[in-house]
């Protein structure tokens, strides 16, 4: 389809399966379409008034019904079935996945990957890798839009939504604002640049701030007191942060949550909202105090820490022979 005049380039592991999708979509459309004025143009001549004839109504028929009931229902469900196949795939990022935090404002987007460099209206991916969005934004409903790699997304302000792809062509492409959200809503434009990863690696390595963001997020974690309550040891009046992200935490009203950025992201800004279970909730809301970069930075640090590889606060890195790593982050979940 790459050449076809009309139809978008197809440049990511999700442009197939929605291109077959779409192109199904049309033709049973079109099918239909054809069938039915067929039958209204071919039906009003045949049954047209002639002289001498009486029209016969028929009284219904169980196997007319039935048939164009159940043979439609099949196709609703294909569409169904291939939607949601897509959509839950889309929604579930690879665990690997090289994660890239998205800040849209009025009216641009900010970017910022795991190793340091940030970038204003583009995004450089290297090609065939897992790529996960991790995107917020600090003012209205905007929607990235990527059209060659087929996915679309609300960005939201008050949450992380996240969506991932692998770029399967090199090339630059276009990346549009899909939600209206004011008056240079059209100029929120951008492009994301698609390199094989050598080239990628030399493009990460040659910008200017290349302070890794678990780094800058190590350092407001400090500056912010962060530390005073979440040590390294279990003496803190806060829980221990190695090792929680993606692991089930029980909460003080018996509930039991998945811990993922949002998680993360409401602890930081609503820490009352889901107390940890034998925890007081002392925590105070960082709501207004930190900026999303800052809020990003301190994320990408709660989840870049494991049980082994300490916490802040100076901790010591873990001895391997002495028992199994995870005890070493005491408490047990
Ligand atoms: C006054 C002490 C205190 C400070 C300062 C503090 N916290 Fe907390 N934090 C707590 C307590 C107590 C809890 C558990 C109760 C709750 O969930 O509110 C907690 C919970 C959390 C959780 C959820 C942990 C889990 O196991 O699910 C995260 C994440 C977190 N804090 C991050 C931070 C960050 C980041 C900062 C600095 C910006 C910070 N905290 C500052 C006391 C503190
Ligand atoms: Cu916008």
């Amino acid at each position: 389809m790459g050449n076809t005049p009309f139809w978008p380039e197809s440049a990511s592991n999700w442009a197939q399966g929605v291109d077959a999708l779409y192109i199904f979509l049309v033709l049973v459309s079109v099918v239909m379409c054809v069938l039915i004025f067929g039958a209204v143009a071919f039906l009003s001549v045949k049954f047209r008034r002639k002289p001498g004839v009486q029209p016969t109504a028929i009284e219904g028929s169980h196997f007319l019904e039935i048939t164009w009931s159940v043979l439609p229902m099949f196709f609703f469900f294909a569409f169904f079935l291939g939607g949601a196949l897509i959509f839950f795939h889309e929604r579930t990022p690879p665990q690997d996945a090289s994660e890239i935090y998205v800040v849209a404002k009025q009216w641009m987007w900010k970017m910022e990957h795991p190793e340091g460099p940030r970038e204003i209206n583009t995004l450089h991916v290297p090609l065939g890798k897992d790529v996960k969005l991790i995107m917020t934004s600090m003012d209205v409903i905007h929607s990235f839009y990527v059209p060659a790699f087929r996915i679309k997304q609300d960005v939201l302000p008050g949450r992380y939504t996240i969506m991932w792809f692998r770029a399967t062509q090199p090339g630059t492409y276009h990346l549009f604002c899909a939600e209206y959200c004011g008056t240079q809503h059209s100029g929120m434009i951008g492009s994301i640049i698609v390199q094989p990863e050598a080239e990628y690696q030399t493009w990460l390595n040659g910008g200017s701030s290349s302070v890794p963001l678990a780094q800058t997020g190590e350092k407001a974690f400090a500056e912010l007191g962060c530390a005073s309550c979440h040590r390294s040891d279990t003496q803190g009046r806060g829980p221990l942060l190695a090792g929680i992200y993606g692991r089930p935490v029980a909460l003080e009203d018996g509930r039991s949550v998945m811990v993922d950025e949002n998680y993360l992201r409401e602890s930081i800004l609503d820490p009352g909202a889901k107390v940890v279970a034998g925890f007081r909730p002392v925590m105070p809301t960082f709501q207004g105090i930190i900026s999303e970069e800052q809020l990003a930075a301190l994320v990408a640090y709660v989840k870049s820490l494991t049980p082994s590889s300490g916490q802040a606060a100076g901790a010591a890195p873990a001895k391997a022979e002495k028992g199994p790593p995870q005890m070493k982050s005491g408490r047990s979940r």
